[in-house]
């Protein structure tokens, strides 16, 4: 009978996805600054925004969507019972009804007004870069703002060129290439960063820092899009256009993104790799790069990337 097989089928796809859970946990806690095999939430965050994206996901969004989820197959499986040929052979031939059409205009716009509320607050933060008197969203997202940010102390222009990114760090007047590394660079090199993610010259950041990112992209070229998740950043970046955002990570590390704009035959191969240093880290850096003007000859001030 076809309703035991889907009964038996869907017994074993919640076996299996039990069975799963256990790993799931393993790998999201491996998970910081990159994705894990089967993760399922988002990354780990380390910045005020991601904060926010986070608790403004886990509550009003999940709610909504599951409210949402419920009343539509509540409505599904009262059609199905009620209204099939055989429970219904007569079917009613009216084709409108003020009252239903009244409630289904009306609930979506109320439910998209109490997702929008939290959302604009979340948006406003991200693309307001600290003066160090603005007062930011964090995780409590209904506040009208009680994180203190300090006043952004760096200013990082990114361009998206085909197909990699360039980072210039404007008041120090140096900047670099990061391309990805492939299968053979990555072995030799990183061997253990991720495929596809790692790359050859990462973005050096001080830790606890404001950083301003303006983004770019070559004006000869296309539209990509900077993200990094473990800061909730994305933001195109537009030929002939200057975007701003920013973000303060609270922690060391190496965190992965991509160019997220279908920018043409190598956009899933333009990632972006942020290496967030101690202030002492990024200052030794900064004063070798200025002098050599090389990045390459830098870098090996910090300890090397493995
Ligand atoms: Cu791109």
């Amino acid at each position: 009978m076809v309703t035991g097989q889907m009964m038996r089928k869907l017994g074993a796809a919640l076996a299996a996805s039990l069975a799963l859970a256990p790993a799931m946990v393993a790998a999201q806690e491996l998970g910081k600054g990159q994705p894990a095999p089967g993760q399922i939430h988002l990354n780990e965050s380390v910045t005020p925004i991601m904060d926010s994206i986070v608790a403004f996901h886990d509550g009003p969004l999940l709610w909504a969507i599951t409210g949402i989820v419920l009343l539509v197959l509540v409505l599904l499986v009262i059609v199905v019972v009620r209204f099939n040929a055989k429970a219904n052979p007569v079917p009613a031939r009216f084709t409108h009804n003020t009252a239903i059409e009244v409630v289904w205009t009306v609930l979506p716009i109320v439910a998209l007004i109490i997702i929008a509320v939290p959302s604009f607050g979340v948006l406003s933060d991200q693309m307001t870069v600290p003066d160090g008197e603005r007062k930011y969203l964090g995780s409590n997202i209904f506040s009208f703002g009680d994180v203190e940010v300090p006043a952004a102390d760096l200013t990082v222009k990114v361009s998206g060129e085909q197909w990699y990114w360039t980072y210039e760090y404007v008041d120090e007047g140096v900047y670099f290439d990061s391309n990805m590394l492939n299968d053979e660079e990555l072995a030799e090199l990183k061997p253990n960063q991720p495929r596809l993610l790692a790359v050859n010259n990462e973005l050096v950041v001080p830790v606890d820092t404001t950083v301003r990112l303006q983004i770019t992209a070559s004006p000869s070229g296309v539209i990509h899009a900077f993200a990094v998740p473990a800061f909730g950043i994305k933001v195109d970046a537009v030929p002939g256009r200057l975007n701003e955002t920013w973000f303060n990570s609270r922690e060391t590390g190496l965190y992965y993104g991509q160019c997220s704009e279908l920018c043409g035959k190598d956009h899933a191969y333009m990632p972006v790799a942020v290496r967030v240093v101690t202030s002492e880290e990024y200052e030794a850096f900064m004063a070798a790069f200025k002098e050599s003007r090389d990045y390459a000859s830098a870098v090996t001030t910090l300890a090397a990337v493995q």
